[in-house]
């Protein structure tokens, strides 16, 4: 291996010359920006519990008036990225949002793109660029860069779901602003899921011979979501993961440019050992239990607990159920890393 200069061997003068005018020698660098191998990773892997994460957030629902909020928020920070960095894994931002009944969230408009994935009460809604969505525990629904959404609450309990936001990425490239919005005119009909998208493989006719619409769904109701994996692992032998992605219906690709969503069904006893890839990710529980390996770090989790799997990392789940199956939902920034030319996978 090649033995590159350090910075101590060139000449005091000569350093100070360079911070003077801005300029820095690569060489003494040079095996911090390109490690051997694989990537330095500061990203721990790591789980919140919802055990640590409900009462604390329902306690900034007396601490934190909406009006003094905008969006009340607890951010899941990953601990080896440190407190003040407010990201889950370099990329992805994940928060915990609580709304109260009778509460709103004000219209506004985002560079970022957002998902909201829904944990727990009835009677919220998000309207997206007027469409109104109503948000049902295990619901996937989208708030792309550049839409207007809202957040409201009809119902009697507090409703609380979880946001992934690309914000890291965009804020990493000073690219993240929002703009404030008035209150939205809601169209009368139910949201394209119930609508123009009832179902996989049927599209609007006419959209065929339109330019493509970049968000045509913007709600993947879970009650779906679940059946379609339950059928989905009748067919699927053991040792295979089954996985089905949110996908744009329009295109089969991706349904946000950033982020890719996906959920997972763990049958009874079940451990799935996905390969390697460059993409960090965050996986949450919607329903059962398990433990994770995540290099080499053992975490268990239950019902809505959240962790964190830093780029390039071996992955293990299993679960612990003899019984039940497990639902997971899974954000990763494999969409970016491909676009970007270097998602890889390994094994
Ligand atoms: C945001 O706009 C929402 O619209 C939620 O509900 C979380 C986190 C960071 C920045 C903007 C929302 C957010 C956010």
């Amino acid at each position: 291996m090649q033995h590159l200069g350090t910075l101590e061997e060139l000449p005091v003068s000569y350093r100070s010359g360079l911070s003077e005018r801005s300029l820095v020698p690569l060489w003494p660098l040079m095996r911090d920006a390109l490690p051997y191998d694989k990537p330095h990773r500061k990203t721990t892997p790591h789980v919140w519990r919802w055990s640590d994460v409900r009462p604390n957030l329902l306690e900034a629902g007396h601490l934190a008036p909406m009006e003094k909020a905008e969006r009340r928020v607890l951010i899941l920070a990953n601990p080896g990225l440190g407190l003040d960095s407010i990201r889950a894994t370099p990329s992805i931002f994940i928060g915990m949002q609580l709304i109260l009944p009778g509460e709103s969230a004000p219209t506004h408009k985002h560079s970022p793109s957002a998902v909201r994935m829904v944990i727990e009460g009835q009677g919220g809604y998000t309207i997206v660029q007027g469409e109104r969505c109503p948000m049902e525990k295990g619901d996937l629904i989208l708030t792309p860069s550049g839409l207007w959404h809202e957040h409201g609450h009809d119902g009697h309990e507090p409703v609380i779901w979880m946001d992934a936001l690309d914000l890291p990425a965009v804020a990493g490239l000073e690219a993240s602003y929002a703009v404030e919005g008035n209150i939205q005119n809601v169209r009368e009909d139910l949201d394209s899921s119930q609508t123009r998208y009832r179902r996989a493989g049927l599209i609007p006719f006419e959209s065929l011979s339109r330019r493509k619409t970049d968000y045509p769904l913007i709600r993947f109701p879970w009650s779906e979501v679940k059946e379609s994996l339950k059928a989905y692992a009748n067919v699927t032998p053991m040792d295979s993961i089954v996985q089905l992605a949110y996908v744009n219906p329009e295109t089969g690709q991706e349904c946000m440019p950033v982020l890719g969503f996906s959920a997972i069904m763990l049958r009874p006893g079940e451990t799935m050992r996905p390969r390697r890839r460059s993409s960090s990710a965050v996986l949450h529980c919607i329903e059962g239990q398990g433990e994770a390996q995540i290099d080499g770090v053992t975490l268990r989790f239950e019902d809505s607990d959240t962790m964190a799997a830093p780029t390039h990392a071996d992955i293990e789940v299993s679960n612990r159920s003899t019984s039940r199956p497990a639902f997971l939902f899974q954000v990763d920034d494999a969409p970016m890393q491909r676009k970007l030319g270097f998602f890889e996978e390994f094994g």
